[in-house]
C-alpha cells in the first residue's frame, strides 16, 4: 500500500477505497470579473489552488482512484436555500442576484461552472452541494459507501470554509480525511494557514494535512 507523507503522521492507503475531493473550484469564486472579484477580493490567491489541483487529478485520474467535484449552488427558485443564508451579504450581491457571471451560485448559470482548467472527465462524480460542507443534503455517503471509500484526499476552496466543513463532516463520518494544502485556497492569507494548522493540531484532531507533491510521489 502506498504511504503518504503527511502530518502529524504518515499514513498508508488504498488508492482503490481514497477518492480525491476537489471542493468549489468555480469561475465565481477563482475568476477575475466573477463573484469573488466583485465582493473585493484578491482571486489571484484562489487561482493559485489552480495548478496543484491540476496536478493532483492527474495523480489521482492515472491510478484509477474516485474523483469528485462539488460546487456550491442552488435551485434557481431559491427552495433550497436557508433564509439566513439568502439574507447574508450586501443587497443586490446576494445568492440569487444577478452577478457578473449569471445569477449568484445558482445552479447552471456560468459562473457556478467549475474552472476549465479543472473540468470534471467522463465518469467524475460533480456534486452539487447547497450548502458549505458536501455531506449537507447531498448523497455523497451513499456514493462513497458503495464503493467502499475510506478515505477522502480534500483540496479546493476555501481552505477554512467549505475545505474544513467537508474535512470536519468526513472526520465525524469515519472517513480518514487529508488536506493538501498547497492545493486549497482562502481569500485570507492568515485564515489558509492558521486552516491548515487547525486540522492537524492536537495529534490529528480531524485529520492529516499534505502537499500536493507528497500525495503524487506516493501514487508513483
Ligand atoms: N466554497 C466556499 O468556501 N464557499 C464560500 O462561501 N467561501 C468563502 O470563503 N466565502
Amino acid at each position: 500500500m502506498p504511504i503518504l507523507q503527511a502530518e502529524p503522521d504518515p499514513l498508508d492507503f488504498d488508492p482503490a477505497r481514497t477518492a480525491l475531493i476537489v471542493i468549489d473550484m468555480q469561475r465565481d469564486f477563482l475568476e477575475p470579473g466573477g463573484f469573488g472579484e466583485m465582493l473585493g477580493n484578491d482571486v489571484s490567491l484562489l487561482q493559485a489552488a489552480v495548478g496543484p489541483c491540476a496536478a493532483a487529478l492527474a495523480s489521482a485520474r492515472a491510478a484509477g482512484m474516485m474523483v469528485v467535484h462539488t460546487r456550491e449552488g442552488h435551485r434557481p427558485d431559491l427552495s433550497d436555500a436557508p433564509p439566513q443564508k439568502l439574507s447574508r451579504g450586501a443587497p443586490a450581491k446576494r445568492i440569487g442576484d444577478a452577478g457578473p457571471m449569471g445569477r449568484i451560485l445558482i445552479r447552471g448559470e456560468a459562473g457556478h461552472d467549475i474552472v476549465p482548467q479543472l473540468a470534471p472527465e467522463a465518469g467524475e462524480v460533480v456534486l452539487d452541494k447547497p450548502g458549505k460542507g458536501a455531506f449537507h443534503q447531498t448523497d455523497l455517503a451513499q456514493i462513497l459507501a458503495n464503493r467502499s471509500i475510506d478515505t477522502l484526499i480534500v483540496c479546493g476552496v476555501t481552505t477554512e470554509v467549505c475545505v474544513h466543513t467537508t474535512i470536519r463532516e468526513g472526520n465525524d463520518r469515519g472517513y480518514r480525511c487529508v488536506a493538501l494544502g498547497d492545493a486549497c485556497a482562502s481569500y485570507f492569507p492568515e485564515f489558509h494557514r492558521v486552516g491548515l494548522e487547525m486540522i492537524k493540531a492536537q495529534g490529528g484532531i480531524f485529520g492529516w494535512v499534505t502537499s500536493t507533491g507528497a500525495f503524487t510521489a506516493s501514487l508513483g
